[in-house]
């Protein structure tokens, strides 16, 4: 029998299972159109950058580990790779940017004088894709952010610099938005926190939420610009406090109408992140999620398909949120193919979504509501049991994307054609 045909006789099957359950796999597979995640260019090159050519991520308390060869060095390179992981992929991604990608031509630019003109180069890319695109301020791997203050640094001259820098990043956000006919979601996070116990906790947060003001207050439209603010528990020399907490960033979000971001890695590793979003969306618009696998710490590991991001995914598609929940990734992994770390992550932040459309969840909140606690847990238990990988390949069939393990031979014959000859 031919690939073809297993995978659509396999799908049938698993039609047919699924339909016993009270659910359409039809309806899964056109309703994945809806799941739109966005691409973490910083995957492909260690969050580097293209400001010198050997940038590298410094300090900001994160850490990408390994040297695994053909880490893209530059943003031809960059590209090529994205267009790898992009043809394995099925359905339709965004790109997120951070600043320190900019188009800048061999020329020293710094942060607080980027323009769009610096990406004008990745609009034309995206918009040659049909893609939308996504933005960060990138305030970290910079002399600047040394003190381990930016924004909520007591010297002004620090603080106005990455003020400068964010604004710079709204603007050129809200112009990506405005050309590629999709808002821009702009996250900032910055590492600002103190390796000891500090004295003044309240001193640096009430700067904070000054400098957000003025780095967040010229107003843009909604169609072009989502604000985003990201909050961690801890980074590497920041352990005692981090001036931008969970408690401090969904306060301003609620307060000031901006977007709440939730990485999956900046959290106590017993909290959920998947129980927060139903939280913060009676009081916010929209979440921006940055799904991550933290191991111990947020270590940033590729994400996979674990209880952690399938309760995330549930969750969304449970209670209709696709709309007001933005699917951002974070991971970085240097020890691994960079390439295959991508699709495998992405894929895999896909396939939760799909698993949760595959749930017949009308009927498990009925269960839920009688009190039949016992067969709502055997038929979560079922679920997990019944024929995914056969929707799954079906999904990437129609796709036109490798449907089974033919992607890591493609990725395979990526590394030895392209990667381990940079
Ligand atoms: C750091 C944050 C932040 C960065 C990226 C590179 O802990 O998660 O989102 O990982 O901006
Ligand atoms: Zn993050």
């Amino acid at each position: 029998m031919d690939k073809k045909t297993m995978i659509e006789q396999a799908y049938e099957l698993a039609k047919a299972q699924y339909a016993a359950l009270g659910v359409d796999t039809d309806a899964v597979v056109a309703g994945m159109d809806e799941v739109q995640i966005s691409l973490h260019c910083w995957q492909t090159d260690d969050v580097g950058g293209f400001e010198t050519p050997d940038a590298e991520l410094g300090g900001g308390g994160i850490q990408v580990t390994g040297n695994h060869p053909g880490k893209a060095k530059s943003l031809e390179q960059m590209r090529a790779d994205l267009d790898k992981v992009l043809s394995l992929l099925p359905g339709k991604q965004r790109l997120n940017l951070h600043a320190i990608y900019g188009d800048f031509g061999g020329e020293v630019v710094d942060r607080d004088q980027i323009e769009v003109k610096h990406f004008q180069s990745w609009i034309d890319w995206a918009k040659e894709r049909g893609m939308g695109l996504d933005f960060n301020p990138t305030c970290f791997s910079h002399p600047m952010a040394d003190s381990g203050f930016t924004l909520s640094s007591k010297d002004p001259k620090v603080r106005n610099f990455w003020i400068e820098h964010v604004k710079r990043c709204r603007a050129i956000s809200a112009e990506m938005g405005k050309q590629l006919g999709t808002p821009c979601v702009m996250n900032t996070w910055i590492p600002d926190g103190s390796k000891d116990e500090p004295i003044d906790r309240n001193g640096h947060r009430a700067i904070l939420k000054d400098a957000l003001d003025e780095a967040l207050g010229t107003p843009y439209p909604k169609e072009h610009l989502i604000d985003a603010v990201e909050s961690k528990l801890f980074g590497i020399g920041a352990e005692a406090m981090t001036v931008g907490s969970h408690d401090f960033y969904l306060g301003y979000a609620i307060k000031n109408n901006k977007a709440i971001c939730l990485d999956s890695g900046h959290f106590h590793l017993t909290e959920s992140v998947g129980d927060k979003i139903s939280s913060c969306l009676q009081f916010v618009d929209d979440v921006l999620l940055h799904i991550s696998r933290p191991i111990r710490w947020d270590s940033d590991h590729v994400v996979t398909l674990n209880d952690e991001v399938r309760l995330i995914a549930s969750e969304i598609v449970r209670n209709n949120y696709l709309p007001r929940v933005k699917i951002g990734l974070d991971f970085f992994d240097g020890s691994i193919n960079r390439v295959g770390a991508y699709v495998v992550g992405t894929r895999a932040a896909q396939q939760a979504f799909m698993q949760a459309m595959l749930e017949p969840t009308k009927n498990l909140v009925k269960l839920e509501e009688e009190g039949k606690y016992f067969e709502r847990l055997a038929y979560l238990e079922l679920l997990k049991t019944r024929a995914f990988g056969a929707v799954w390949d079906y999904y990437c069939l129609q796709n036109n994307v490798p449907a089974d393990e033919a992607f890591i031979t493609e990725i395979q014959q990526y590394e030895n054609e392209v990667l381990l000859k940079r």
